[in-house]
């Protein structure tokens, strides 16, 4: 995919996995999904996360929806779950897979990355990935083990130093703040709380798109 088409997807990158969730998985997906959002990312991990049989047949039934919509379907770290399903995509950290591996196992998937300063970010471009993650720009109690909160500095630093690759911001991203996110120079933001812990999903992947502007 060029620059520009995975730009467009990642408007709003809704991230979810079951323990993100209050009710079914799936009736979240499918109404964030009514509501607007560009690419979906697996994210099973954390405290009482599926694992086994289990968590591929969620990964699969809402691989399905996702299919259905023709949003594109990203795995988060678990290369031989995405390559089992035939993902769309996989999304991995710094202390994952790495990325040109990752390339080399999927072919023309989408590879992203989690970055946290410019030497990631080139050595992410270099190993052939399509986009990056940064963050958190807010601050999150998703992510245990999250960074340090760095607001927009690097993704600002990062256009200020004219490199045009594609940037999703991520971590403590609602209607209010994300096009703070944009304007910094993010191609769109990732999300998951603000969406799946919301009463309506569709409602507010409707605002974060409406917010994000493009
Ligand atoms: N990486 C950095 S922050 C974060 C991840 C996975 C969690 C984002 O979750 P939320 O609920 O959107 O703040
Ligand atoms: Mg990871």
């Amino acid at each position: 995919m060029t620059n520009e088409e995975i730009k467009k997807l990642l408007q709003v990158y809704f991230i979810m996995g079951s323990n993100n969730c209050k009710k079914d998985p799936k009736e979240v997906l499918k109404e964030a999904i009514e509501g607007g959002v560009t690419v979906f990312q697996f994210r099973e991990k954390g405290e009482g996360a599926l694992t086994g049989e289990a968590k591929y047949q969620l990964a699969k039934e809402l691989q399905q929806i996702c299919q259905q919509h023709s949003v594109p379907f990203v795995v988060n770290d678990d290369l031989d779950l995405a390559i089992r399903l035939q993902a769309d995509g996989v999304h991995i950290g710094q202390e994952d897979e790495k990325a040109h591996i990752v390339r080399e196992k999927i072919g023309k998937g989408i590879v992203g990355v989690s970055v946290h300063n410019v030497q990631e970010l080139q050595q992410a471009i270099k190993d052939g990935a399509d986009y990056v993650g940064m963050g958190p720009v807010f601050p999150t109690s998703t992510k245990k083990d999250a960074k340090a909160v760095q607001g927009t500095k690097l993704i600002e630093e990062v256009r200020n130093q004219n490199i045009d690759f594609p940037i999703v911001g991520i971590g403590g991203i609602t209607p209010e703040n994300a096009k703070q996110v944009v304007e910094a120079g993010a191609d769109g933001v990732s999300i998951i709380t603000a969406i799946s812990l919301a009463a309506s999903p569709k409602e507010k992947a409707a605002q974060l798109k409406e917010a994000v502007g493009k």
